[in-house]
């Protein structure tokens, strides 16, 4: 058995990772990419065709969720117990999704609001690092990426900067259930089938982190990734269950791509949901169903950086929702799970710390931005 969390130490103890500037051989590339392209360009003319007022509604949203906030602030200091539910500010456009130029992912813009980050000491699949539970308030207006960021908006990225790709993927593909640096293996050629709807994967923190500058470039900027509390609370998206659709892994193959019966059918020693969410590997964003944000594949398919430094618990963490930079900057944290989380690794709390430049074929990432 080879779960994410085992997955990540032996990444520490054996990371090598090298920049190719070339372009490996792959099922897609950069002609596949320039068809992408294409295609999202007329998808965003048409978009932007339909929704003249996407500015303003987004404006909007932000002057909405301040308002809100403000009327909200009394008495939130102090509000400690980790029992208390979440409280949720929907603004009437909650629901907005946009997209500010044709490469741009799609956002969402999310509701602000106050909940717990962390696990209960009783949750079973727990460790000590989910702890202890605090109270957090995000209290920004935020817009978060509708899905993972995608192989063809990924490739467009690549595209127009030249940036490397990296290689050396973390992958099994050479001796099956046994996963290390494999020299064939980079974005392109995972090691198993993708295409540009797929999420992108073997990319590090600071491939994630270029491509935020690229997209800033071509927009008025304010992206970046979500911090370890914003991706919690959006994943939970109101949820106080192990799971965000309910207690147990077993129901969420609706929900979620993670270690199912179709990974059991290659992995069969690994624990697993027992249902059938229908993918190996990764699946296309947004084959499940969105959680209540709207957001899809915040829990599996691939798992995903955030800004926050690594950390052993949330002792230091800020209650503002802010990233933590006081923590091991060689290491940053990943959430999520991926399509080979095995169900303590598909939790909400769930939460794994890996080396900055480690390129592996379950970590991908999303983009978030604050608003207004
Ligand atoms: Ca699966
Ligand atoms: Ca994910
Ligand atoms: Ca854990």
């Amino acid at each position: 058995m080879m779960n994410e969390t085992a997955r990540a130490i032996l990444a520490g103890a054996i990371l090598s990772s090298f920049c190719a500037p070339g372009a490996p051989a792959g099922a897609a590339g950069p002609g596949a990419a320039n068809e992408w392209a294409a295609a999202r360009a007329a998808r965003f003319a048409a978009w932007r065709a339909a929704n003249p007022d996407a500015d303003a509604r987004l404006r909007r949203a932000a002057a909405d969720t301040r308002a809100l906030l403000a009327a909200e602030r009394t008495g939130r200091e102090g509000v400690a117990a980790a029992a208390s539910p979440p409280v949720i500010l929907r603004t009437r456009d909650s629901e907005a999704s946009y997209w500010e130029c044709a490469a741009c992912p799609e956002l969402v813009v999310v509701p602000a609001g106050r909940f717990s980050i962390g696990s209960p000491v009783n949750e079973p699949g727990r460790t000590a690092d989910e702890g202890p539970q605090r109270r957090l308030a995000i209290d920004r207006p935020l817009a978060v990426g509708k899905f993972e960021v995608t192989r063809g908006e990924y490739e467009t990225f690549l595209l127009a900067t030249g940036h490397p790709i990296s290689g050396n993927c973390v992958t099994d593909r050479a001796h099956q259930g046994t996963f290390a640096p494999e020299p064939r293996t980079n974005l392109r050629d995972p090691g198993f089938p993708q295409t540009d709807d797929h999420p992108v994967v073997c990319v590090t923190w600071d491939d994630a982190q270029a491509y935020v500058a690229w997209i800033n470039a071509q927009t008025g900027g304010g992206y970046r990734l979500a911090t370890e509390a914003e991706f919690e609370y959006v994943s939970r998206a109101g949820s106080t269950t192990t799971y965000p659709w309910g207690p147990s892994a077993d129901s969420g193959c609706m929900d979620a791509n993670m270690v199912d019966a179709a990974a059991r059918r290659k992995y069969p020693d690994w624990p697993a949901a027992s249902c059938d969410d229908g993918a190996l590997n990764t699946a296309p964003v947004g084959s499940y169903r969105a959680n209540a944000f709207g957001l899809h594949d915040t829990i599996g398919n691939v798992e995903e950086w955030v800004e926050d430094c690594a950390t052993p618990s949330y002792d230091a963490l800020p209650a503002d929702g802010s990233a933590t930079r006081a923590g091991d900057c060689a290491r940053h944290m990943v959430r999520s799970g991926s399509w080979g989380a095995v169900p303590a690794d598909a939790r909400a709390a769930n939460r794994i710390r890996y080396p900055t430049r480690q390129v592996d074929d379950s970590i991908g990432f999303r983009l978030a931005k604050t608003i207004g």
